[in-house]
């Protein structure tokens, strides 16, 4: 393997607990029925279909317009809540395994849903670490399709057959593998049934490449 692409939410950090708040605030505010396990389904998932799984449970019909105010709503919300990271939110596996693959000469990039990834990167301190960054501002299809992926593979100049995929979502290994990648699950991600290699957390991550 010449090179490894992390997701970023549930890989990189855990941002999770702060997309559900945010959407709980919204929700609530709507008089929306939303929970944990509703929250489970949004990882890896954009932000505008994110919303259309809360809406699921709505006892009316929102407008394009509408849909945008709360997406927007939602945003703010969360952005504020990244404020409160820090580097303290990378775990030791994490920077264990990042800089083990370093050392090792590989090529290290970002491929995430979110349109959020420079900021929580700049938080985390690991703004400027990755080879290339592929995340919901160059793509225009969600995870499962492979675009994120295929799109970090182009930006390291890789072949997808040469790279690794390390997701936590469901949805992220569907697109792993549609897009011709071998893929790390780790989380719920580490339960399906066409993962290449079932991970606990990042650290034994550098003896598979
Ligand atoms: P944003 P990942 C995903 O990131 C999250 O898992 C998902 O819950 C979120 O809706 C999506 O990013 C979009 O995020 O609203 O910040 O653009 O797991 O692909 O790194
Ligand atoms: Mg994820």
């Amino acid at each position: 393997m010449r090179a490894v692409i992390f997701d970023l939410d549930g890989v990189i950090c855990f941002t999770d607990k702060l997309h559900y708040k945010a959407w709980k605030a919204v929700a609530d505010e709507l008089g929306i029925y939303f929970d944990e396990k509703i929250n489970d389904r949004l990882r890896g998932v954009s932000r505008m279909d994110s919303l259309e799984i809360i809406l699921e449970n709505a006892d009316r019909t929102f407008s394009e317009e509408e849909k945008k105010e709360i997406a927007e709503k939602k945003n703010n919300i969360y952005v504020s809540l990244l404020d409160t990271m820090s580097e303290k939110d990378l775990g030791n596996d994490v920077r264990g395994a990042l800089d083990v693959l370093r050392q090792k000469g590989k090529l290290l990039a970002i491929g995430s849903s979110s349109k959020n990834t420079k900021k929580i990167l700049e938080k985390i301190g690991l703004n400027g670490f990755f080879d290339a960054v592929s995340d919901g501002t160059n793509i225009t299809r969600s995870k499962p399709d492979p675009e994120v992926f295929l799109k970090a593979a182009e930006m390291l100049e890789v072949d997808p057959s040469d790279a690794i995929v390390v997701e936590d979502a469901m949805s992220g290994i569907d697109a792993a593998l549609a897009g011709g990648f071998k893929c790390v699950g780790i989380g719920e991600a580490a339960t399906h049934p066409n993962v290449t290699y079932p991970l606990k957390d990042l650290s034994d991550l550098p003896k598979l490449v």
